[in-house]
């Protein structure tokens, strides 16, 4: 009989982890750390609850809330609100599982969480987002604060909604503090922490790009999949260097440039506009000759020969199928800017390629991802010491971290994993194995085990 998982996305997280340190040389000089991944992988505290909020015809509306506080071994818990109706606990969880080694790449003080709710934002008047949004925190605030657990936005959780529920958080609990990141400017919130994970995605990739001897990303064509915060600033990026940016995608399509068309930033500024009222791409004016709209599809087997990948809308996004297509259309590199964007099957396909003389490369949202966070963390440190930055000093300590991320990701690739002469080294492998030591051991020394 099959086996049918009660938590697939959690247990696909997991897989993905363990299969990596079992293919190093980690638990043969470490048996003891197999051990610490018993610990690892139980959260330390599930939050659960009801919200309970009234919508614009006065009815009572009913969702599901949750925090899943997963590692506080390096700092106070840290990760994001999703809002979005597939929420679930295996869906928070893999999302908490994976924040904790990505928060330890970093380099930052921060714990891994993740929380949300399975409340569906699109077709809401901005009253009833207001109303959902106090509801929730009235009943989060009392698990949460600036030195325990700092939440911030996820899908379908902007400035907005972030603001909405400081102000609950305030009122609540008769605190200003920095209880939450992605803040508005003008009270605690950080320069930069917008363009974040997009540019940090963009900054990895330059490294892998660079690593490869393969030039820049001047010149080449990138394939990228969603339209909200992380797809936007990816491909404001990817433009700013030069790059030509093909597809961008949202929950009911693809929008894919076709023949010499390339998404320019007043495109994707509009694309913005459009995705801030909840709406879908079929309202972009440009959706005529230029760029052609494919209803219910993934942009990947529809962009041709791309160099880069970068899927940035959700998980699983990428199936082994889209994998096999992007490799044979000479893709050369696919990071996530999504967390677990691609199947296990579709890492494998790009595992192999790596392998084989194709040496295409693939890094894992953990990696590559982590500049949102990392920023989030800047957010904190500012608001400790009530200082703000300049966007020129937060841009350069996200770049200095996406390097750190990379270097440590082949550093630990190259010293636990076998490789043949010339190969590219595993940046899954190297990723997990770095995240992994940082936080098993700092768990030692706390005696989270022994
Ligand atoms: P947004 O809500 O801003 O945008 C999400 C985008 O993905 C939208 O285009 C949305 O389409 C699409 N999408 C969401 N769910 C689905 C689905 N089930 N099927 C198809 N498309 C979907 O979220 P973000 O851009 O912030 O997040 C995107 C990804 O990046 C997520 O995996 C998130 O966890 C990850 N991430 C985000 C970070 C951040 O700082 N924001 C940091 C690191 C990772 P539609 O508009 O139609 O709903
Ligand atoms: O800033 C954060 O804590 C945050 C928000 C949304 C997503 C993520 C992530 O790393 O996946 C982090």
């Amino acid at each position: 009989m099959s086996h049918l998982p009660a938590e697939p996305e959690f247990e696909q997280a997991y897989k993905e982890l363990v299969a990596t340190l079992e293919n190093s040389s980690l638990f043969e000089e470490h048996p003891e750390y197999r051990t610490a991944l018993n610990v690892v992988s139980i959260p330390e505290r599930i939050i659960q609850f009801r919200v309970v909020w009234e919508d614009d015809k006065g009815n009572l509306q009913i969702n599901r809330g949750y925090r899943v506080q997963f590692n506080s071994a390096l700092g106070p818990y840290k990760g994001g609100l999703r809002f979005h109706p597939t929420v679930n606990l295996s869906i928070l969880k893999f999302l908490g599982f994976e924040q904790i080694f990505k928060n330890a790449l970093t380099g930052l003080n921060m714990g891994g969480a993740k929380g949300g709710a399975d409340f569906d934002p699109k077709g809401k008047s901005d009253s009833e987002i207001r109303r959902f949004c106090e509801a929730f925190m009235r009943r989060l605030c009392q698990h949460i604060g600036a030195e325990t657990d700092v939440p911030a936005g996820d899908i379908g959780v902007g400035g907005r909604e972030i603001g909405y529920m400081f102000g609950a958080y305030r009122k609540e609990r008769n605190k200003w503090e920095g209880v939450l990141t992605g803040k508005g400017l003008d009270w605690g919130g950080s320069l930069i922490r917008p363009e974040a994970t997009g540019y940090g995605l963009v900054y990895y990739v330059e490294h892998m790009i660079a690593h490869a001897g393969k030039g820049s990303f001047k010149g080449k064509r990138v394939a990228i999949s969603g339209s909200g915060n992380v797809a936007q600033y990816t491909a404001l990026k990817c433009i700013e260097l030069g790059a030509t940016v093909v597809s961008l995608s949202d929950s009911t399509g693809c929008l894919i440039a076709e023949g010499d068309a390339a998404f320019t930033p007043a495109h994707v500024n509009e694309i913005a506009a459009i995705k801030l009222a909840r709406k879908p791409l079929t309202q972009f004016s440009n959706a005529t000759a230029q760029f052609k709209y494919i209803p219910g599809a993934r942009p990947w087997v529809h962009v041709g020969k791309v160099d880069i990948a970068l899927p940035s809308a959700t998980q699983n996004e990428v199936s082994k199928e889209e994998a096999e297509t992007l490799v044979k259309n000479g893709v050369q590199f696919v990071a996530e800017g999504s967390n677990m964007g691609c199947e296990q099957a579709a890492i494998d396909v790009f595992e192999a390629a790596r392998r084989g003389k194709g040496g295409v490369w693939y890094a894992p949202g953990k990696a590559s991802n982590a500049g949102g966070v990392a920023v989030s963390g800047l957010e904190m440190a500012q608001n400790s010491s009530r200082f703000n930055w300049t966007a020129e000093r937060v841009d350069e300590r996200l770049q200095q971290i996406m390097k750190n991320i990379f270097e440590l990701s082949i550093a630990n690739a190259e010293r636990y994993v076998k490789a043949e002469e010339g190969e590219l080294p595993s940046l899954v492998a190297g990723g997990n194995i770095a995240g992994f030591l940082k936080v098993v051991q700092a768990m030692h020394d706390q005696g989270d085990w022994w």
